[in-house]
């Protein structure tokens, strides 16, 4: 698919470090990427009520990621997936009225003009689960030929497929190697988030879907493996491994993919490549409204567009979702868009008169922080106080609060 158009990154001089970022599996925090290119796969919408703020955290973390690794002078490899048929999408288009198609297309268009507003740096692939049937399907084959899927019968369709989690286990992976966490806590996620502990004539209950065999009234295609769709986890898997041909250095997504997504997305190639997913499973904390996690299944939800319609300036919500760390839970407020106006309109105010000077110690520090797990609330906080000290403007920092913060002042 295609993605958004890219912003204007201004090239700095010099180079920054490279980052150190929080790994879940191991609990640590690790150097991202010891090569000369830097791989990244995040997880993208599934596309219906798209993009709330909670979306828009999470893909700017990824975004500053991206900006730090350019400015450590990386090659950066960026893909991101688009679940474009999945039971929540069917379940909302069926709702509605509306066609399953249309409805995914109309929101991955709004997500693309939402991203383009927040200036996020688009993947270099973009890729629809629609696009790669033939591929999961290939993959699903060979896991089975592995010995690692098996067929669970169903009454009204033909054989589903399921991944055989404990034959999969293997050096570079096992049931809880990404997400650490106990069985019971598993079994209470895997109901809570798209998984099917309760369905009869699996081996392990926790056994995730690999392909979905066609029922009446839902999209199917031609395969391998017959009429049917794909599983949630395989999706990723095959689009990660299609458009990266090694361990990819940071897998990313929202908390809320822990488990069971990464898990087993984490799991499939394992048992596909002999090797792990990622180097690094990183995860934003979740953005939560009215007291509750911000989700489209419970309808809570600030979008992006609204508030840009509405006139705000896209550069506040930026830097409102800026000013907490990526990996806290946090809630949003109208005082986070007040906040970041105020913010705005003072550093806008102190770069109107910036000096053409090519140098300036403060982008160190910048880099600096945010080479600390992206440490972007203290590179706020750094600025406001070179601002409130009445420090001059300089083209250099400027410029570097476009290019790391992708903030454009002047
Ligand atoms: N399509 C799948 C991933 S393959 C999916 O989770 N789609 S989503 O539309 O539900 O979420 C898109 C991304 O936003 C995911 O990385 C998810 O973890 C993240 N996300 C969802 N809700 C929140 C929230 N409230 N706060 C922060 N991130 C969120
Ligand atoms: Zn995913």
């Amino acid at each position: 698919m295609k993605s958004w158009s890219h912003p204007a990154v201004p090239s700095l001089a010099g180079t920054g470090p490279i980052p150190e970022l929080f790994d879940t599996a191991t609990g640590t925090l690790k150097r991202a990427c010891s090569t000369a290119h830097a791989s990244l796969y995040v997880c993208g919408i599934t596309p219906y009520d798209a993009t709330h703020l909670g979306h828009a955290a999470t893909y700017l973390a990824y975004d500053t990621l991206v900006r730090v690794w350019l400015d450590a002078g990386k090659d950066v490899r960026y893909v991101q997936n688009i679940t474009d048929v999945d039971d929540p999408l069917l379940e909302r288009a069926a709702a509605t009225g509306v066609d399953w198609r249309e409805l995914a297309a109309s929101q991955v268009d709004l997500f693309r003009s939402d991203m383009q507003h927040l200036r996020v740096i688009p993947p270099q692939h973009y890729v629809g689960v629609t696009e790669v049937i033939d591929d999961v399907a290939d993959a699903v084959a060979r896991l089975l030929q592995a010995g690692v899927a098996y067929r669970v019968p169903s009454e009204d369709a033909d054989d589903d497929l399921y991944f055989d989690s404990a034959a999969a286990a293997s050096v570079a992976w096992s049931l809880g190697s990404e997400s650490g966490l106990d069985r019971e806590t598993m079994m209470r996620l895997s109901a809570e988030r798209g998984g099917d502990p309760e369905r009869a004539g699996k081996r392990d209950p926790l056994d995730p879907l690999l392909w979905r065999a066609e029922r009446a009234g839902e999209p199917a295609w031609d395969s391998v493996l017959g009429r049917g769709r794909p599983g949630w986890h395989i999706e990723c898997a095959v689009i990660a491994l299609d458009r990266h041909d090694e361990t990819i250095t940071v897998n990313g997504g929202g908390s809320d993919l822990i488990f069971p997504h990464h898990e087993f997305s984490a799991g499939h190639v394992a048992a596909l490549t002999g090797e792990p997913l990622a180097e690094i499973y990183s995860h934003t904390g979740m953005v939560a409204y009215q007291g509750e996690k911000m989700s489209k299944s419970l309808g809570n939800l600030v979008l992006v567009s609204r508030l840009v319609a509405a006139g705000v300036d896209p550069r506040a919500i930026r830097l409102a979702l800026l000013s907490e760390h990526y990996r806290s839970d946090w809630e949003w407020t109208d005082a986070h868009v007040r906040r970041a106006n105020v913010r705005l309109s003072s550093w806008s105010d102190w770069a109107a008169d910036c000096d053409a000077v090519d140098a300036d110690p403060k982008v160190a520090t910048l880099r600096e922080t945010l080479s600390h797990d992206l440490d972007t609330p203290r590179a706020l906080e750094q600025i406001d106080a070179h601002v409130a000290a009445g420090q001059p403007a300089t083209r250099a920092l400027v410029d570097a609060i476009d290019a790391l913060l992708g903030i454009r002042l002047v």
